[in-house]
């Protein structure tokens, strides 16, 4: 029997080299296992919350630091006569492991998982058990001039170490160079033989589910009998012999009449559970019975990138995944759970785990395949050249089978993709010249990692990075091949500017706006709090952060005079550029078979591109994003030089309806209208003219709107931005009703009002609201419902900061100037 005993007691740290703080230098500290330092020590009082204020940077001495962690533990001597051995799930990251005193190995990457047999030096009774980690950012600065400089984002050569990049700082997130044992630590005792790894890779043929198990053993010692290794999923058994000298399995059942599993709006997501049995040890898990494939082929719009699902096309209606917290020991299944049902939720059926975090834990993946959510997975490398000789080379190709292997049971798991932006990186970002020949990373993306999935598990498409545009000397970030990323939008341009790409796949495009304000408020304390007040700009770690959000407002909104109308003019237009995008580029499908927004979460409470915040708070976009995400929208867009409706319905049912088309005087009054009939096929793009009378009473550049309704959507086109429109304050008549767990707000608006939102957050922390963003014709009624533990009054609800609108700001600036 293999026997598994977590070592999670009983640790401490100190530090043992570096230039540490007076207050820290000679302290033992009690630590957790898993965990990491930053942890330990905040835990201890020692340092301050780096995510508050402008703590981050009074704490960058730790990444200078050598920690030992040491415990101790007690051993019966069982086990004796087998094999015992030391299993360390993650170490974050120059590790030097000591049992009893004796140096049992020296490891360097925070991605790979540790087995060392350790029998020889157990005492029975008590033993001691030391790991010292040698400063991360020190060590990396080492190996960068080791290895050869290569070029690279951010401040710190993450490039140069197989450690979560983003831990050295990233245009999202802090400068918090971590050390810790981050993954479990066991002690196993196994005798004979066990169960070394599993590939239980599968294939969908007709009605019928293959399973293919690749079953890798280790025998004990010079143990060479036949071993049985007995394989059972949907209640079918299959059986293998490994034959003396062997030490591996391929054992294949087949599951006739298999329920299929789909990703989240193509059906459900049926887990069969798995067993693999091999003497005394047994290998538990599920599978998911689906075939996927990365269609890639050339056709008449340039080189398609579409992934295929039992045969199906799917549009990727996707988010980014960044790592959820700088110290990735502290987000468990629940954590994960929240997030990703939060993305589910927004109608969501892809994620994409980025490059410069790291292959998350066995929950994020199991949520994934509850959930129905696609994983696209890069491999870790983003922006930047990395060396393709030792010792980085061994590391890599260590790190990414050993991943590869382990995510392999996950149905939810679609696509590897080699890196983040380095193809590109090397084409426009002058590498080039910085590299003077030296490797950079290629036969990483084009050689060594395609041939680690081709070799263990061939389900898997893989493409070479994103973006990219399949075949040599062709641009990587080409619209019109494969997969690009859409960042002049953002960075230079705005965000009309969606309007002029038609890709193939986007897999990365995103706005910036401000956490929620219960969140902000709870980091950020500056008096007076400004957009770039010192914990502001400590929390903005974009570059140029601060002036690209106010000029992203320029032509939409008017210029916040305010705190507080800069913090909801920034989160409104955030989910107002984002929405447009979504929209125009699903307007597209089936040329853009993809939307992969930037970002949908955060590392910690920071201005940045995502849709939840570092507190897991809802902004704006997110709610957004659920709307142009949906299984049916339906949108008004530019086409041919009119306007068009377009009826997008990734659904599994045609799509019938009438839609009511008016055009509506700023003051409401429809000036004409129509009815349009819509059939759109499951699966399909409609595209429908508005009627030529009706867009015959329209002109450009004055306050009309243009509404088209369906039973239960609607679309709207302003012809004339906010800050032309003239929009009144709303006047609005709220009715308060208190119902169980919160309120309901009945809003009835005077005017054409603009995304009507409640933001419940700033009333109360655990507030939220079901709706927001609701736009409204003069004398309709909408209904938000907030869900909080607060007693709440009907002045607090309706209080002018909390109930909001685009109207609020227009007409604030428009009083400003009437009276100034
Ligand atoms: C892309 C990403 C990240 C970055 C984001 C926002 O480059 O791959 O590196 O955080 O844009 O700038």
């Amino acid at each position: 029997m293999t026997a598994r005993v977590t070592l999670h007691d009983g640790w401490t740290v100190r530090a043992v080299g570096g230039d540490v703080p007076d207050s820290i230098a000679r302290r033992t500290i009690p630590a957790m296992v898993p965990g990491c330092v930053h942890l330990d020590l905040m835990a201890a009082g020692l340092i301050p919350d780096p995510y508050l204020g402008e703590n981050e940077r009074l704490v960058t001495w730790i990444g200078r630091t050598d920690w030992r962690y040491e415990t101790t533990f007690a051993w019966d001597g069982s086990g004796a006569d087998d094999h015992v051995d030391l299993v360390a799930h993650g170490l974050d990251t120059f590790a030097t492991i000591e049992l009893n005193g004796t140096v049992l190995a020296r490891t360097q990457n925070m991605h790979r998982s540790y087995r060392i047999p350790v029998a020889a030096l157990l005492r029975v009774g008590e033993n001691v058990l030391a790991v010292t980690f040698a400063a991360s950012l020190t060590g990396a600065e080492r190996a960068s001039e080791m290895l050869g400089p290569r070029p690279h984002v951010n401040a710190h050569p993450f490039n140069a170490v197989r450690k979560m990049a983003c831990n050295f700082g990233w245009d999202w997130g802090p400068d918090l160079v971590t050390a810790g044992i981050w993954r479990p630590l066991l002690l196993e005792t196994w005798a004979g033989a066990r169960i070394a790894a599993v590939r239980p890779l599968v294939k969908v043929d007709g009605t019928t589910g293959l399973l293919r198990a690749h079953v890798d053993i280790q025998r004990a010692g010079h143990a060479d009998d036949p071993l049985k290794v007995d394989v059972e999923v949907a209640g079918m058994h299959a059986a293998a012999t490994v034959g003396p000298g062997e030490s591996s399995a391929l054992v294949e059942v087949a599951v006739p009449d298999v329920r299929l599993w789909w990703p989240h709006g193509y059906g459900d997501q049926p887990l069969y559970p798995l067993a693999v049995r091999l003497a005394d040890d047994t290998w538990s898990g599920r599978v998911g019975f689906r075939n996927v494939v990365l269609d890639t082929a050339a056709d008449q719009h340039g080189t398609r990138f579409a992934l295929h699902v039992n045969g199906i096309p799917v549009f990727a209606r996707g988010v980014n995944w960044i790592p959820d917290d700088c110290f990735p020991s502290r987000i468990g299944r629940s954590r994960y759970a929240e997030r990703l049902t939060q993305a589910r939720d927004a109608n969501v059926n892809v994620v994409r785990v980025w490059g410069g975090g790291i292959y998350e834990s066995d929950d994020f993946y199991d949520v994934c395949d509850e959930l129905g959510l696609l994983v696209w997975q890069d491999f870790l490398f983003a922006c930047a050249a990395y060396a393709e000789e030792e010792p980085l080379r061994g590391e890599v190709v260590a790190e990414a089978r050993e991943a590869v292997t382990r995510l392999s049971p996950h149905p939810s798991l679609a696509l590897w993709n080699g890196c983040n932006e380095n193809v590109w990186g090397h084409e426009d970002w002058g590498w080039q010249e910085k590299l003077h020949g030296r490797t950079w990373g290629l036969g990483y993306y084009t050689d060594v990692l395609p041939s680690i999935v081709a070799e263990l598990d061939p389900t898997r498409p893989y493409s070479p990075a994103s973006p990219y545009s399949f075949a040599a000397g062709r641009h990587p970030n080409d619209p019109a091949h494969g997969s690009m990323h859409i960042w002049d939008v953002w960075n230079q341009r705005d965000y009309t500017a969606y309007r002029e790409y038609v890709p193939r796949f986007v897999a990365e495009f995103g706005y910036q706006g401000p956490p929620t304000w219960a969140t902000l408020t709870r980091a950020i304390e500056d008096a007076p709090r400004t957009s770039d007040s010192p914990a502001m700009l400590a929390h903005q770690k974009a570059e140029d952060g601060a002036a690209k959000l106010a000029r992203a407002l320029q032509g939409h909104l008017p210029e916040p005079r305010s705190f507080d109308d800069w913090h909801w003019a920034t989160s409104l237009n955030q989910a107002r550029a984002v929405a447009y995008g979504v929209e125009h580029f699903r307007s597209w499908s089936p040329v853009c078979m993809g939307a992969i927004v930037w970002q949908l979460n955060d590392t910690w409470p920071a201005v940045s591109w995502a849709a939840v915040d570092g507190d897991g708070r809802r902004k704006p976009l997110w709610y957004a994003l659920r709307r142009s995400f949906a299984d049916r929208l339906l949108t008004v867009q530019p086409r041919d030089g009119a306007l068009a409706l377009v009826a997008i319905n990734d659904s599994a049912q045609p799509w019938q309806d009438e839609v009511t088309v008016s055009l509506h005087a700023p003051d409401g009054a429809v000036l004409s209208d129509a009815v349009v009939s819509l059939d759109v096929p499951p699966r399909r793009t409609g595209v429908l003219a508005v009627p030529p009378h009706v867009a015959a009473h329209s002109r450009q550049g004055c306050a009309q709107v243009l509404l088209a309704e369906s039973t239960s959507l609607r679309a709207w086109w302003h012809f004339a931005e906010d800050v032309d429109a003239d929009l009144r304050n709303p006047d609005l008549d709220v009715t308060v009703e208190q119902i169980d767990g919160g309120y309901r707000l009945d809003v009835t608006t005077g005017s054409l009002t603009r995304d009507l939102t409640v933001l419940a957050d700033r009333l109360a922390a655990d507030a939220v609201v079901d709706d927001m963003l609701v736009t409204l014709l003069p004398g309709e009624t909408t209904t938000f419902t907030i869900r909080t533990t607060a007693v709440l009054t009907k002045e607090q609800l309706t209080d002018p900061l909390v109930l909001r609108s685009a109207n609020q700001l227009v007409a604030g600036a428009a009083a400003r100037s009437a009276s100034g």
